[in-house]
């Protein structure tokens, strides 16, 4: 780390650098110099992301496009470049980056309140809006498939077979209770096969901790993560912000009496997306935006499901059930999504 913070030429001397948020994938690490002025310094995870010069210039370019639209340095995510210009750098197979902080900002792993959240759908319905002229085939599909349902539904079942870890026998039920839906996975690529739901530049990984609020007012500043941006389904990138925000209960909650469905909670996060996506979705994007969520939240317990089973390869974990725990809340929270199918309709069709 101190090694990829010799790259650059800072504003003041680095007088602290410590581990930072609540991401799943990258090291993230805050820099703090004697200015002060604050800096994110980021590893890239390269088992999760082979192709991180693809990556890099994915991002460069949708914050280079964005920029040109909200020229706010708060309102779009800055790399800083190393001394040689570069704006990211390679040491041995690591990939590092610097984003200049977002100041007077908040970062929320949870909503405090339904406005909180309406505000977080604000920000990836405008993030959606602001790329709708970018060239989506432009971009590297960085991870090939990430969100074929179907084909994360093949990778579990690959897992079960290999048994890697030895924990197949144990957690029956779980794998049970996603084999049993395996059937309506492949909806929403099947409606984008048959070319009836467009492609989109999406952000793929729309949770709540990726988006950053002013502080003071509560209202968004900008996207962040976005390594997983590349052409995707509008329904998807809402689906996985409410499978996360609109829980009552934390991703990795052990007590699942307290992971509920939350509708005021979806409603407020539907009407802050369809506000800002103005009128760009079409009629059938519009009517499976409940599907996403259902389907998201299925293919991400099928995902943690199968890194459990696999040995936590992908995932970081900080004990050794944590996989499953995850497993567990999107089992509870899809299960409730399934029975809440009608409400989750009628809200959409009433905004
Ligand atoms: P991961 O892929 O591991 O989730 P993120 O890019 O989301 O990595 O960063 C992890 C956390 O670091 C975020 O949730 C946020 O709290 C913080 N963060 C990232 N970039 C910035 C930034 N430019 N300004 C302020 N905080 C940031
Ligand atoms: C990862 O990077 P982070 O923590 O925002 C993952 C998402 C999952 C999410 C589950 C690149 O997101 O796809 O939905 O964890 N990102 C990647 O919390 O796999
Ligand atoms: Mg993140």
């Amino acid at each position: 780390m101190l090694e990829a913070l010799k790259a650059y030429d800072l504003e003041g001397l680095p007088i602290s650098w410590t581990r930072f948020g609540s991401g799943h994938i990258n090291e993230t690490w805050l820099v703090v110099t004697g200015r002060p002025h604050l800096y994110i310094l980021q590893k890239v995870n390269h088992f999760v992301f082979p192709d991180t010069e693809g990556l890099m210039r994915n991002i460069i370019r949708v914050t280079q496009h964005i920029r040109k639209k909200e020229p706010d340095p708060r309102r779009v995510l800055q790399l800083v470049p190393c001394r040689d210009g570069s704006l990211y750098q390679k040491l041995g197979d690591e990939t590092w980056r610097m984003y200049e902080y977002i100041t007077d900002s908040l970062c929320l792993d949870s909503a405090e309140t339904d406005d909180d959240f309406r505000q977080s759908g604000v920000a990836f319905g405008t993030f959606q809006r602001q790329l709708a002229d970018f060239p989506a085939e432009e971009l590297v599909e960085v991870i090939p498939g990430f969100h074929d349902t179907p084909g994360r539904y093949r990778a579990l079942k690959r897992a079960i077979e290999e048994d890697r870890a030895g924990r197949v026998q144990s957690c029956r039920a779980e794998i049970d209770f996603y084999l049993s839906r395996e059937k309506t996975a492949g909806m929403m690529t099947g409606l984008l096969q048959k070319g009836e739901l467009p492609l989109r530049v999406t952000l793929n990984d729309t949770k709540l901790n990726n988006v950053m609020l002013d502080a003071e007012t509560r209202t968004p500043l900008c996207v962040i993560d976005l390594d997983t941006v590349m052409p995707g389904l509008a329904a998807n990138d809402f689906g996985d912000a409410i499978r996360f925000g609109a829980s009552t209960a934390a991703e990795d909650e052990k007590d699942l009496s307290k992971v509920h469905l939350s509708l005021p909670l979806y409603r407020a996060f539907a009407e802050g997306f369809l506000s800002a996506c103005g009128e760009s979705l079409t009629p059938l994007e519009r009517a499976t935006l409940p599907d996403g969520a259902r389907l998201m939240t299925l293919e991400c317990g099928v995902r943690f499901l199968t890194d459990y089973l696999e040995g936590d390869r992908y995932f970081h974990i900080s004990r050794p059930e944590h996989n499953l725990d995850r497993t567990r809340t999107q089992m509870t929270l899809a299960r409730e999504m399934e029975e809440r199918e009608g409400d989750m309709r009628s809200i959409i069709e009433a905004i």
